[in-house]
């Protein structure tokens, strides 16, 4: 058990339908502090580096158009364990396996528009928080 940081993205759909609120309060109430905010248009440059991964799959063109495609809302939270209990709170990737009571399982139906993105690793964590927070956070 360790306090970690870990990278948190409401992405456009979920901005569009207006959860961040809901978002943010979800992640207060279990404790986690919020270290870092800020509302983006990310460009393709960015996308791109942050799915780099998934370059050579089937759907990184629709992925990297999606993300791309309006205001994206990039977090950081702190707290115990916080990379693997925010993955948790995310819910599955396939819409089939995400629990009610999860954000995708409470938001989304689809693979692609799934609401949320949340680091895997403290690998990613730490290569994701770099990334979009260039400018260093509070
Ligand atoms: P996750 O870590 O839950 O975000 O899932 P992945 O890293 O496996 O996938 C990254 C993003 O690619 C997902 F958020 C949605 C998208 N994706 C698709 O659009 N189609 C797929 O078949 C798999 C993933």
């Amino acid at each position: 058990m360790a306090i970690e940081k870990t990278f948190l993205m409401i992405k456009p759909d979920g901005v569009r339908r207006q959860v961040v609120g809901d978002i943010v309060d979800r992640f207060e109430r279990r404790g986690f502090e919020l270290k870092g905010a800020k509302l983006m248009v990310p460009t393709r440059e960015i996308a791109e580096a942050h799915y780099a991964e998934h370059a050579d799959k089937p759907f990184f063109g629709e992925l990297v158009d999606f993300i791309t495609s309006g205001p994206v809302f990039a977090m950081v939270w702190e707290g115990e364990s916080v990379i693997s209990l925010a993955r948790i709170m995310m819910g599955a990737t396939k819409p089939s396996d995400s629990q009610p009571g999860t954000i995708r399982g409470d938001y989304a139906v689809t693979i692609s528009e799934n609401v949320i993105h949340g680091s895997d690793s403290a690998a990613s964590a730490e290569r994701e928080i770099s990334l979009w927070f260039s400018e260093g956070i509070a």
